[in-house]
């Protein structure tokens, strides 16, 4: 089988020219690939190779992404300000609270040095394009559609295409040469269906005159699009390529089938079931001997090498060594199907996490700390904003608090709950809610659990009056939980419905409920890939059982990590 040629691969692909320069706990600049259109505040927390991991200051990890040293997605400190764009301070940060220079110091961290970006070094060719003009570009969520589109951002030598009237989710990069973006006219005179903004119910009603001059904008020069030729990979090449279910992880491949702009990615040894198309101009595909090349470690088909001698660490997929979690890069290694990226549960999944963003609204309604006025600073040193030793959500503002539900606040202390080392080290830790209920007077007092739990389940939308906002808090405490401790993912896994029960009644307050779990017929394998919905909504336990019971299951899961 050929090494597909080095000449077809874009010098983004291709054998880099200098080293990776990057070092663990660099602050940075760079697009959100969920949301291109956002530039955050990133660490860098992981070197590989050629390539590093970035982590959203403030998020929880598993929102994490890698990129190669060289992306142009990434800026240094203070590239957002001296270019007129905007920079998503870390949560916990209003617009105009963020500096660089005082959050550097809070966090003792280090600016990445300005020449080691790639986009700080390319000269910028003109090209006719312009902020604010309009095409007809491809809906990549949605590929069969051709919208209606804007050129909302131009950076060096790429444009953001934002759809006219979506949500920013649809928004993309792509250069001059892209395949999917198409000058103004270009649906009419092919005869294919343009698709206009929403607003145009009828889209016979839509037409590009009358939108420009109602919008005051004008069509991108059709001088300006450069149609790239296809490129020129063909089936059975080989080559190395990000696994996209494990992305610290780059795999042997073989091309299994080819479009104009796309390829079809067989990881060798692999079941055909995780190929996958892949953009042929990704920064993610490289050249045989990259990742030699590049000290990164390149994950052999099984049955090759060294690499078949080594057990899989008791993870029980075919090919996986258990390297990765679905839950992301906190937890290096799995051991069992839960856990696995290519298990068939979580292979049928989109995706494990919710969007980093949905939780922006309901998170704020729980507070780790009391809630404090905005621009003061954090009283606990350790919940200091984002460090690389210490990545933890600031205190939400005051304003963020008063919405959502118990369910929400669940979600919010599983993502704090794991990130709290001692769950991960196995001390067996659990979280006591601590709820406090802020009177008219502003003073807060504490509430029972049960008068807080029933307030919050029964006002799905807490009132916006702060007099009747209730703020969840909790704090962490070291508190044994021994019905926890004595067993490990692996021992549950094998336990009976029975078995199940019986952990359930011993928990405290959830005798009641062990009897579902019998009835339910749900064994220990089951019983772990339980989910706080199943646990509420399908199963209908009241949420403090529910909380319980679904933070044992994160403690199996987690110690069985360690
Ligand atoms: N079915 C989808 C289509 C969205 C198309 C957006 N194009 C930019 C929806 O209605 O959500």
């Amino acid at each position: 089988m050929p090494a597909a040629p080095l000449k077809l691969f874009k010098e983004h692909q291709s054998f880099p020219q200098s080293r990776n320069g990057f070092k663990v706990g660099y602050k940075l600049e760079g697009i959100d690939p969920e949301h291109p259109s956002l530039y955050c505040v990133l660490t860098s927390v992981e070197v590989q190779g050629y390539r590093l991991r970035l982590h959203f200051d403030g998020y929880p990890d598993c929102y994490d992404f890698w990129v190669n040293a060289d992306s142009v997605d990434i800026h240094p400190v203070g590239w957002c300000e001296k270019t007129g764009h905007r920079l998503t301070p870390p949560k916990g940060y209003k617009d105009g609270e963020f500096s660089w220079p005082s959050y550097l110091k809070q966090c003792k961290s280090q600016a990445a040095p300005k020449t080691l970006f790639k986009s700080y070094n390319t000269p910028v060719t003109p090209s006719g394009f312009r902020v604010g003009m309009k095409l007809e570009a491809v809906d990549r969520k949605n590929p069969s559609l051709l919208c209606v589109a804007t050129i909302s951002d131009i950076v060096e030598n790429r444009l953001l295409i934002h759809f006219d009237n979506w949500d920013h989710s649809y928004d993309y990069w792509c250069d001059a040469s892209s395949p999917y973006i198409r000058p103004v006219g270009h649906c009419k005179e092919l005869g294919i269906p343009l698709t206009p903004p929403p607003e145009y119910k009828d889209p016979k009603s839509f037409s590009w005159d009358a939108y420009l001059e109602k919008t005051g904008a004008l069509a991108a020069p059709s001088r300006a699009f450069k149609l790239r030729p296809a490129h020129g990979f063909q089936p059975q090449m080989k080559l190395e390529a990000v696994d996209k279910r494990n992305p610290m992880l780059i795999r042997v491949c073989t091309i299994v089938q080819r479009e104009e702009n796309r390829l079809k990615l067989h990881f060798d040894g692999w079941s055909s079931l995780y190929d996958y198309w892949i953009d042929a101009d990704s920064p993610d595909i490289h050249p045989v001997g990259w990742c030699a090349k590049t000290s990164h470690p390149l994950q052999l088909p099984t049955g090759v090498g060294d690499a078949a001698a080594i057990p899989g660490q008791g993870c029980p997929i075919p090919g996986c060594k258990g390297i990765g979690h679905v839950r992301g890069p906190r937890y290096g290694t799995h051991y069992t199907a839960v856990g696995c990226p290519y298990s068939e549960v979580n292979l049928n999944r989109e995706s494990f996490l919710q969007d980093r963003l949905s939780g922006e609204r309901p998170l704020p309604a729980y507070s780790t700390l009391k809630p404090r006025r905005p621009g003061t600073p954090n009283p606990t040193p350790d919940l200091q904003a984002d460090s690389p030793q210490s990545r933890k959500s600031p205190t939400p503002t005051e304003e963020q608090f008063g919405k959502g539900s118990m369910w929400e606040m669940a979600e919010w202390l599983e993502d704090e709950a794991e990130m709290k080392p001692q769950i991960k080290k196995g001390t067996h830790t659990y979280i006591r809610l601590q709820l406090i209920k802020q009177d008219t007077d502003g003073t807060d007092c504490e509430l029972s659990l049960e008068q807080a739990l029933h307030e919050s389940v029964f006002m799905t939308s807490l009132s916006p009056d702060p007099g009747h906002r209730i703020h969840l808090c909790w704090e962490q405490q070291c508190h044994l939980l021994p019905e926890v401790s004595a067993y490990s993912a692996k021992t549950v896994t094998k336990w009976t419905a029975e078995e199940v029960a019986q952990f359930v009644q011993q928990l405290p307050g959830c005798t009641e409920q062990a009897s579902v779990f019998k009835e339910e017929q749900i064994d220990g394998v089951a019983f772990l890939l339980l989910t706080r919905n199943d646990l509420v909504k399908i199963l209908g336990l009241k949420l403090g059982p529910a909380l319980k019971i679904y933070n044992s299951i994160l403690m199996f899961n987690n110690l069985e990590q360690n």
